[in-house]
């Protein structure tokens, strides 16, 4: 019997309300957590909801704190890895994770997860289309990252290796219950630790795909995911060991991309660069210059990541304020180029072109692997 879990920090209750009974109504589910990030007045209102829900449809909706499990800062990964450790102890055959603020999740999530489980595989990942200015983290740094530290494996193909959503079976749970890699990425870097260890594991691992994309809350500037692109970077450089490449993989089939996700615009452009009009200090010069960039000309095109997203991967250090700053930079740097050279000339040929870059990534991580 299954279990599913939300991680939740500040959202909105009547969507996470929403979510707790979809979960909490489907016949194969026989409990649902909520894990809060801290017990604060957000969490009072969603065990509100929770007991409310519970009594509705007759299935247990507990909502708890997180635990302090991780060396780095606290956040997701806390949340996660405390459902992790509990639903170990509990035993339950299938766990899912969803993030609670999720506006369109409906059982086909639950039920598309349940079915590959049911055909054997280990793991199931929810992938699903995105507006082609949106998951600038996975197309700039954790896919990239993956495909030159893991070509020809699994990893470079993974769709969403960020994602939030997925089904761990029992013998993966109990495995990342007791990793002390996976238990210390307490922080954003939680999903590509947990995507990186389940491709170790040798259970196989499925995509279902989610055809009506992901939706849920929006953010503004790219300074609004810096903590989270800071903290996924030194997650893709960190992972160690390198899947078998007879890894058993599966996906269900490209689907049709919905109209309004072709032309959504994924953060905004003008803010970002305001974020990043500031001058550059001669501390962050000096890591400029050793990436063999000239800090007066710091357009990023695909050619210029390509060069020096390798030597950040190896020297790029989390709790250091200049690198903290410079990558930030960099990235935005990277997107701003993307969104006004590629994303004009359309949909399918911005996206085509993202897919092309990870290629490019895979065969220089071969060459010098
Ligand atoms: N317990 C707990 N503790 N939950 C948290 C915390 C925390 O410190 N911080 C965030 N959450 C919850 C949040 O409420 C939501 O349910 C979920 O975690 C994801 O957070 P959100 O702010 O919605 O992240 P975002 O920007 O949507 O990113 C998500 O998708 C990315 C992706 O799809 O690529 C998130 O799952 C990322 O980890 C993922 O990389
Ligand atoms: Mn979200």
């Amino acid at each position: 019997m299954s279990l599913v879990v939300f991680p939740f920090k500040e959202e909105d209750t009547s969507v996470v309300r929403r979510n707790l009974e979809t979960a909490a109504r489907h016949p194969r589910v026989r409990e649902v957590w909520a894990v809060a990030a801290s017990p604060g007045a957000m969490m009072s209102e969603v065990e509100d909801a929770a007991a409310d829900v519970a009594s509705g449809a007759g299935t247990p909706v507990r909502v708890f704190p997180q635990e302090r499990i991780g060396s780095l800062r606290s956040g997701k990964g806390d949340g996660m890895n405390t459902a992790i450790a509990h639903a170990a102890e509990r035993g339950f055959e299938r766990t899912h994770f969803y993030d609670a603020d999720i506006t369109n999740f409906d059982r086909s999530w639950i039920d598309g997860a349940e079915e590959g489980a049911d055909r054997g595989y280990g793991v199931v990942r929810h992938r699903f289309p995105r507006a082609a200015t949106d998951a600038m983290i996975t197309w700039m740094v954790t896919r990239p990252g993956l495909a030159l530290r893991f070509p020809g494996t699994v990893l470079p193909r993974l769709g969403q290796p960020l994602g939030g959503e997925i089904l761990l079976t029992r013998s993966a749970v109990e495995s990342l219950a007791v990793n002390d890699r996976v238990r210390a990425r307490s922080d954003w870097g939680i999903d590509t630790m947990i995507t990186h260890a389940t491709t170790l594991l040798d259970i196989g691992i499925y995509e279902h795909h989610a055809s009506d994309g992901k939706r849920h809350a929006l953010y503004g500037s790219l300074t609004d995911i810096e903590e989270m692109v800071l903290e996924c970077l030194d997650a893709v450089a960190e992972v160690e060991g390198s899947p078998d490449k007879g890894t058993r993989f599966d996906a269900d089939p490209p689907a049709g991309v919905p109209a309004d996700l072709k032309t959504t615009v994924g953060y905004d452009v003008t803010a970002t660069r305001r974020s990043i009009s500031t001058p550059i200090t001669d501390d962050e010069s000096v890591i400029i210059q050793q990436l063999g960039l000239d800090p007066s000309d710091l357009e990023i095109d695909g050619e210029r990541w390509l060069a020096i997203l390798p030597r950040i991967l190896t020297e790029f250090e989390l709790t250091n304020a200049t690198w903290r700053s410079v990558f930030f930079r960099l990235w935005a740097e990277r997107v701003i180029n993307y969104t006004t050279h590629w994303v004009p000339l359309g949909y399918d040929r911005a996206i085509s072109y993202l897919e092309g870059t990870i290629a490019e990534f895979e065969s220089q991580g071969t060459t010098s692997a």
